[in-house]
């Protein structure tokens, strides 16, 4: 109507109706599907039917997109730094701090190419440095695990090794008891949501709030199975240090313990499961080895210690009685455990021996008979009864990078869409967590997360490599790090190094680390470009992500309006830098986004259902749901029983069965391991992560007594609800008009920071007031929010800030815009470990006084 054209793309909070009147988006809307798409699914449990509606859901993120689109902060020339001259001075202190001006194409293309030879020839191999963010507009094909993947290994780059962030708790410590290395830590989610409904009689939610997170990409698909439960009447509990918004939407019981401590709360439990007798015995003595060990650490034979309710209340601050009468529930009731807001999630494994946290969870459900009917990992977000065997590969699983080995593409792409494979012919890696340090002092070192098997996590990658240069380019995708990366202002101390002879930034947008680069090549959104993929399916480390969702849609995405500007999309830009350097034909293999996005349908199973003719007309196609009586086997219940595995799951690789394939769990003995050979191999002494899962007090929490004393507040600070990390926030964008995401005072929009009444009064603070919120790391201005959502102490900001504001000198000046990961501590979870500790991290806050105060 009205001339309007119907488009469809998909966004990381849900796939999106495109309207467009005059090559103009006017208006997204989420999807209502017609009478031809497929009926949805039916779980009848306790006498009672569900159905989720025939519609699809979107995020804040999703619904903010016609703004991002047409953002202001839009970068829609290629720029460069007005005092950068790649043939005279460069400037480099003035990273951050001089302007840009507009400059051609042309000339764009001829400064980054001829800089890419130049430091290669004088340097070697290893000069030039790629990363990007963890995530990207939507889209399999654009995506930077495919287009970008093939460009930089067609170029030959040093890449940063990335630590498991979403997972570090799990990765470099569940991974030890009960395998799983190929998803990080993560468990199988088969079939648990109906299971759940069925037969739980309690689910604790734990570092859980799939309200604001949705899992991951999960638009709201999960609200409607919480709302459920509420009817089902299945009790809830919520052990969270902050009144989380599944808390305040399920109701149940609220438990905060001290950020960081949850392993102890957790230990006391099982100390009361095994004074009780409350466990399943049967299934430990069967099912599981070195339970002994644990036992006797848990009930204080190996240190005189019993790890009792009381024992944890001075440790987690929650009282003994609330903790023992949590355990005696659990002990009675079959019970899901949400651990974080899809499974192996959480910000309890992103505090300092998070790892103990993640080990205590997998450690209790194991006790209580992992796999049984109505034991099991969840919180109704994961796991739906949709149709695994419908072929649709997610971003992860590489598109047409044509690596074998760094995505999902050798497991499932791979025979389905022939392609040239590439492969970084640069071994540099640097791990990420030590982007700063490697530039600045040219050496680094930590883990590599391998997830080929549990032990390649023991092994070490140190910077520079032999035979390799340091770094001395850095080409960078997107502007996020100092937003998301610990002791974030080390980034802007980096880029006003003279080791960087060059950086480029392709964004989309003028924010962040953008800000810091020689030359920006200004990158395209998906409403601007071609490309192909189903909603909340990432593939790879989360396989079959898309059961998070209430329907499967797949869908082409439609190029929804010309590229704003003299912005193009990334594959676009990669070409056009490949032309120059004589590559042109190995990154493309001669086909354009849209004949890849062609190809890429082809090598689904949508061609079986649907034509490209039918689906470029209609945009998307919804997979029907299989009948009830041909759904997935319920997770691990093919553990419980000790028969093969019967879930549709790519892990454990063959290569690491031990010889048995398809049978046990990935540990050496198959069984679940209380006592973790492979940890009992690696160091049996390692205190910091010992074979047993025990609990240590932080370097950052209330332990550490000298700190504590100048900062006495616990910030937690986890993924900001209105905002996908850095994408969403920002950009005059209209998620920073919801109050709850920015507050507006004195004319600007504060990042928001929450503390109890109590605490603020204490320091004579007040609703609204511009506060600073400092440590030894830095200083950010907030807006107070006062909150009864927080116990005293216990402070909270969400993370993930998208530009950076410094009041002054970049790297060290006051910042203004709400960088709250200024602040957290870069040390490691554990010694052993690349993994962040962000949520560990103390500060004070006093009354913002004015710049000249
Ligand atoms: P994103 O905002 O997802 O965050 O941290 P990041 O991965 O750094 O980064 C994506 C970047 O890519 C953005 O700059 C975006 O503009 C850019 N981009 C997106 N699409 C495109 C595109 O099409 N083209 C180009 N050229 N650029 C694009 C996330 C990380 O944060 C994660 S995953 C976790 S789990 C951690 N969690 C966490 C926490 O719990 N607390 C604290 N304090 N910090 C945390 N940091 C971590
Ligand atoms: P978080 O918000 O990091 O989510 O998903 P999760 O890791 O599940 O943490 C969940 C809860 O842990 C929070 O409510 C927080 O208050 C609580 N918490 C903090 N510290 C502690 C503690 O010490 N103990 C306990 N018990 N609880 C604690 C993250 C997931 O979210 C990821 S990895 C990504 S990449 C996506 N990011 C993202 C986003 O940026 N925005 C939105 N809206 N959704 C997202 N979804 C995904
Ligand atoms: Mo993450």
């Amino acid at each position: 109507p009205n001339g309007e054209k119907r488009y469809v793309t998909g966004t990381n909070g849900g796939p999106l109706f495109v309207y467009v009147k005059d090559d103009k988006i006017v208006r997204v809307t989420p999807i209502d599907f017609d009478e031809e798409d497929a009926e949805p699914w039916t779980i009848t449990a306790r006498g009672k039917k569900f159905s989720p509606p025939k519609r699809t859901t979107a995020a804040p993120y999703a619904m903010g997109w016609k703004s991002m689109v047409y953002s202001p902060d839009r970068v829609l020339y290629p720029m460069k730094r007005v005092d950068f001259d790649p043939d005279g001075e460069r400037n480099y202190e003035n990273r951050g701090v001089s302007g840009y001006e507009r400059i051609s194409w042309d000339e764009a293309l001829d400064i980054v190419s001829r800089e890419i030879i130049r430091v290669r020839q004088t340097y070697g191999a290893g000069a030039v440095f790629h990363t990007s963010g963890s995530h990207h507009t939507w889209g399999n094909c654009g995506y930077y695990l495919s287009a970008a993947k093939r460009f930089f290994n067609c170029l030959g780059a040093t890449n940063a090794a990335l630590n498991p962030d979403s997972w570090e708790g799990f990765a470099w410590g569940a991974t030890h008891h009960y395998g799983g290395s190929a998803r990080n830590g993560g468990c199988e989610p088969y079939s648990t949501v109906e299971d759940c409904m069925q037969n739980s009689e309690m689910i604790v939610f734990w570092s859980s709030d799939p309200e604001s997170t949705a899992g991951v990409y999960g638009a709201q698909e999960g609200t409607i199975r919480r709302e459920w439960i509420k009817k089902l009447g299945i009790p809830v509990v919520h052990i969270d240090p902050y009144f989380n918004s599944t808390a305040a939407f399920m109701g149940g019981r609220w438990i905060a313990p001290y950020p960081g401590t949850d392993a102890a709360l957790a230990l006391a439990i099982a100390n009361v499961w095994m004074n009780q007798g409350t466990y399943d015995k049967e299934y430990v003595a069967d099912r599981t080895k070195g339970f002994e060990k644990w036992e006797e650490y848990v009930m204080g034979k190996t240190d005189g210690v019993p790890k009792t309710p009381e024992w944890q209340e001075e440790h987690t601050g929650v009282a003994a009685r609330t903790v023992r009468a949590l355990a005696e529930e659990w002990g009675r009731k079959k019970t899901y455990l949400a651990c974080g807001g899809i499974t192996s999630f959480g910000c309890a494994g992103r505090t300092a021996f998070g790892t103990e946290w993640a080990r205590a969870m997998v450690c209790l459900i194991a006790m209580q008979g992992l796999g049984k009917p109505g034991v099991n990992f969840g919180g109704l977000q994961y796991g739906t009864p949709l149709d695994t065997r419908f072929f649709f590969p997610g971003y992860a699983d590489g598109g047409f990078s044509g690596d074998y080995m760094g995505t999902g593409a050798g497991v499932n792409i791979y025979n389905r869409m022939p392609q040239s494979p590439s492969v970084n012919s640069e071994t540099q890696l640097i791990p990420r967590l030590r982007i700063p340090e490697a530039i600045m002092d040219g050496k680094t070192e930590a883990n590599h997360m391998g997830v080929y098997s549990v032990q390649a996590q023991f092994a070490k990658i140190k910077y520079p490599a032999p035979g390799h240069s340091t770094v001395k380019m850095y080409y960078k995708y997107g502007g996020s790090h100092i937003g998301t990366q610990p002791d974030s202002k080390r980034f802007a101390r980096m880029y006003r190094c003279d080791s960087l002879e060059f950086v480029v930034n392709q964004s989309i947008w003028m924010e962040g680390e953008a800000k810091f680069a020689d030359i920006i090549l200004p990158a395209c959104t998906n409403f601007e470009r071609w490309d192909i993929a189903e909603s909340a399916n990432s593939g790879g480390y989360i396989d079959k992500t898309y059961l998070q969702n209430n329907h499967r849609v797949v869908f082409v995405q439609h190029k929804c309006i010309e590229p704003l500007g003299e912005s193009k999309s990334d594959f676009d830009i990669f070409q056009a830098v490949a032309n120059k350097l004589g590559l042109w034909q190995v990154f493309s293999e001669g086909n354009s986004e849209y004949d890849w996005a062609k190809r890429y349908f082809e090598c689904t199973d949508l061609p079986k259902k649907i034509s490209w003719h039918k689906l470029l007309k209609k945009g998307y196609y919804v997979v029907p749901p299989l009948p009830e009586n041909r759904r997935d086997p319920v997770a691990f219940n093919w553990f419980a029983k000790g028969i093969k595995k019967d879930t549709p799951e790519l892990s454990p690789l063959p290569s690491e069965h031990y010889g048995r394939y398809n049978e046990g769990l990935q540990t050496p003995s198959g069984k679940f391991e209380f006592e973790a050979q492979t940890l009992k191999m690696f160091d049996p002494n390692d205190e910091e992560r010992l074979p047993i899962c025990t609990y240590i007090p932080s370097w950052e929490g209330r332990d550490a007594k000298e700190l504590y004393s100048r900062f006495p507040l616990q910030l937690i600070s986890p993924h900001v609800k209105y905002s996908f990390h850095t994408m969403g926030d920002g950009k005059d964008s209209n998620i920073n008009d919801i109050e709850e995401h920015r507050k507006l005072v004195d004319g600007f929009r504060y990042w928001i920071f929450r503390m109890n009444p109590e605490d603020a009064q204490k320091r004579g603070l007040k609703e609204n007031d511009v506060i600073e919120v400092y440590n030894d790391r830095g200083s950010v201005l907030c807006a107070l929010e006062v909150t009864q959502r927080l116990p005293k102490g216990i402070v909270h900001s969400f993370e993930a800030c998208a530009d950076y504001k410094p009041l002054g000198e970049p790297g060290y000046a006051v910042e203004k815009n709400g960088c709250i990961n200024n602040l957290t501590p870069s040390r490691f979870i554990t010694k052993n470990a690349h993994g962040l500790a962000v949520n560990s991290c103390l500060v004070e806050v006093r009354k913002w006084e004015g710049e000249n105060k």
